[in-house]
């Protein structure tokens, strides 16, 4: 399925309408780090981010060591940034602001 890519202009609009995420740099795609009280904290976000990944069919890169998860979001059906980013990264802020 042909997934469209946004413009640097519409990446910027969303990406002021997310608070810590930005740009990666030497690729497409967004990212930001999240830190928890612990591991058990983190984990639960992850298992609520998981759930909502999936319910979109659109998944995170991420990275945990105990109370710290990195995200990083990019579509590869589209090899950049598409409307697929900026939706599971309004879920994730949705979920960590619980
Ligand atoms: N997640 C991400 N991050 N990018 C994609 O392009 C993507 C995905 N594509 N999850 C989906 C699954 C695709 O591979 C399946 C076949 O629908």
């Amino acid at each position: 399925m042909t997934v469209v890519k946004l413009a640097d202009q519409e990446i910027a609009a969303a990406l002021a309408r997310l608070p810590g995420w930005s740009r990666v740099d030497g690729r497409a795609a967004i990212a930001k780090k999240f830190q928890f009280a612990d591991f058990n904290a983190a984990w639960g976000f992850m298992a609520r981010v998981a759930l909502a990944a999936e319910k979109q069919n659109h998944h995170p890169e991420w990275f945990n060591v105990w109370n710290r998860v990195e995200i990083t979001l990019s579509t590869h059906d589209a090899g950049g940034l598409s409307a697929r980013d900026v939706r599971l990264a309004e879920a994730i802020e949705a979920i960590a602001a619980r």
